[in-house]
């Protein structure tokens, strides 16, 4: 059935799949049904072999996402509040979860919760505009998708506090400079330096993608031990594959490898 999107642009091309939050004039907050929208395009990326890498995006000049929609928040029920935090909470579980890499091209504005889907993405490329910021203790609130869990473990507990106890935002260079972002560009070098990320990732192995980062995601949350044997079931994993064999092919012959995810 194909899919009816109201606040998001879905686009796929050369193995690439780009999502764009698209509700500018909200500076793309997230409601619920911009949620669900976002969930179906990575459910059909998911089922989808010919998609390696994926692009998380936000419309306009002026944000990547200011966070949950304030604006819907006004009046909602402990049951709809709820609904919110689950929806919010999946969405971050299905970019961590899905077998692919992706990718946020921070456009502008990643706050709250727009700064909290940033950092359940594997990678985070920053315009040199863009503000990040866990501003939820500005309107009474703390962060409820993750940004106390995900931030002090990307950063260190110190800004990680800084930043949700008075909810500051933090510029490009300051979060490029603290580990927050992979890499810094002028605005209008962001989609071109995501979709060569993006290309490169896609031309990878992808059984060894997705396999080092279920181990990056869930071995830092285990013990060591536990995680190197992790590491050591699916080297064996890997080892078994078409694509080592094409790899190990291709040195040998000087040529770039063609890997099938096989
Ligand atoms: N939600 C809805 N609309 C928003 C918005 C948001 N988060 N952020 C901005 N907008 C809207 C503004 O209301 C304005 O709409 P109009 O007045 O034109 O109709 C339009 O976008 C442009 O914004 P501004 O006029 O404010 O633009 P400025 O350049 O002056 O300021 C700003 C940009 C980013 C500094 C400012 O808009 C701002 O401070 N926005 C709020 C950012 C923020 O605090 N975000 C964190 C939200 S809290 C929950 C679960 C999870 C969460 C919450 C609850 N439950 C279970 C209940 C997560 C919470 C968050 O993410």
């Amino acid at each position: 059935m194909p899919m009816e999107l109201k606040n998001v642009i879905y686009e796929k091309s050369e193995g690439i799949a780009i999502i764009t939050i698209n509700r500018p004039d909200a500076l793309n907050a997230l409601n619920a049904e911009t949620i669900d929208e976002i969930l179906q395009c990575l459910e059909d990326i998911a089922k989808d072999d010919n998609v390696r890498a994926v692009i998380l995006t936000g419309a306009g000049p002026k944000a990547f996402c200011a966070g949950a929609d304030i604006k819907a928040m006004k009046g909602m029920t402990a049951l709809d509040a709820r609904k919110l935090s689950q929806m919010g909470y999946k969405l971050c579980k299905a970019i961590e979860n899905l077998e692919k890499p992706v990718i946020a091209a921070i456009n502008g504005y990643a706050l709250g919760g727009g700064l909290e889907v940033a950092m359940a993405c594997d990678l985070r490329i920053a315009s040199e505009k863009a503000r990040m910021g866990q501003t939820e203790i500005n309107i009474g609130l703390i962060p409820g998708w993750g940004g106390t869990q995900r931030l002090p473990r990307l950063v260190g507990k110190t800004l990680a506090k800084e930043m949700v106890f008075t909810g500051k935002m933090i510029d490009a260079q300051t979060a490029y400079q603290r580990g927050l972002v992979n890499k810094v560009v002028p605005p209008e070098q962001l989609m071109d330096a995501a979709k060569e990320i993006a290309k490169e990732l896609a031309s990878k192995a992808p059984v060894a993608l997705k396999l080092s980062k279920m181990l990056i995601n869930h071995g830092l949350e285990t013990d060591l031990d536990t995680a190197l044997v992790l590491e050591r079931e699916a080297f064996g994993v890997v080892a078994s594959t078409e694509d080592l064999q094409e790899g190990v092919s291709a040195f040998l012959e000087k040529r770039k490898p063609v890997f099938k995810g096989k």
